[in-house]
């Protein structure tokens, strides 16, 4: 049995390993560097409640152990991953890194899961809207889950990141478990260009949210467009307001009034002229 092993195994569940890792990766990148690696370990010993005075040698082991199996890769980053699976078991680690196996670049795909799993459209996720979404994302991956374990994993999930406790998870709280991309339209400069460019990249805009390919942005489509203009302002808008935002949006640019923004009326909307 290996000795620095044994105060890790089955002691820490992934809420606490978030807690230290959190003061690590500040901006949510996924990794470490390597020379954080100690006072990681540190952290990590004080958090298992390791006496003070075998901490420095606990630390060293634990570096020894971790680093002999892997190898560390040459820009001397420690993923999120190598380091939950030497502390968490295979389920509570499970918890943390499925934001890390498929991060969401598409705020539409991102809304459409919003959309299903705000099952009574409060705009907010409620601990038993996000109970389900555990449960389908268990049985996507092909785990077997008690209720009794799927329930203690939603209270981890909602410790780690309900940010201000109030018992239910805001757009901004579900864009972090889904660890959704930056913004799509960041990328586009929305003044000062010429007319042609204008063009080019509403074309490339309109494409990128038209996921359905149907000439219209419909449902979670116009979500998601909602979503990434109305960030470009105000960064971390609320369930709630998106509701607004896109009640408005409809009310502006929906002339034909049928729930969707056909390409031309998005354009007009921005105030560009297309080519039908
Ligand atoms: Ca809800
Ligand atoms: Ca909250
Ligand atoms: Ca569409
Ligand atoms: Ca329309």
């Amino acid at each position: 049995m290996d000795s620095a092993r044994e105060p890790t195994q089955g002691s820490l569940d992934a809420a606490g390993f978030w807690q230290v890792w959190q003061r690590f990766d500040v901006e949510e990148k996924g990794y470490i560097e390597e020379k954080e690696l100690d006072a990681f370990f540190y952290h990590m010993l004080t958090k298992l409640g390791v006496d003070d005075a075998v901490k420095e040698e606990n630390v060293q082991k634990m570096k020894q152990q971790f680093m002999a199996p892997h190898e560390v890769s040459k820009d001397g980053c420690i993923q999120m991953k190598e380091l939950a699976g030497m502390f968490l078991s295979e389920d509570e680690n499970f918890l943390l890194l499925f934001r890390q196996e498929t991060p969401l670049d598409s705020s539409v795909e991102f809304m459409r899961i919003w959309r299903k799993y705000d099952a009574d459209s409060s705009g907010f996720i409620s601990a038993a809207e996000l109970c389900n979404f555990l449960q389908d994302l268990f049985l996507h991956h092909k785990k077997a889950i008690s209720e009794a374990k799927l329930e203690e994993y939603t209270g981890t999930m909602m410790k780690i990141f309900d940010k201000n406790k109030d018992g239910r998870l805001d757009l901004n709280d579900l864009a972090r478990i889904l660890a959704l991309q930056e913004n799509f339209l960041l990328q586009f400069k929305m003044d000062a260009c010429s007319s042609e460019e204008r063009k080019r990249d509403f074309e490339k805009i309109f494409a990128h949210y038209d996921v359905s390919k149907t000439g219209a942005l419909e449902g979670p489509e116009v979500d998601g467009f909602v979503k990434d203009m109305m960030e470009l302002v105000q960064p971390n808008i609320r369930g709630v307001d998106l509701d607004k935002f896109r009640e408005i949006l409809l009310r502006h640019c929906d002339v034909n009034k049928d729930g969707k923004i056909q390409k031309s009326e998005l354009a007009l909307c921005l105030g560009l002229k297309i080519n039908p």
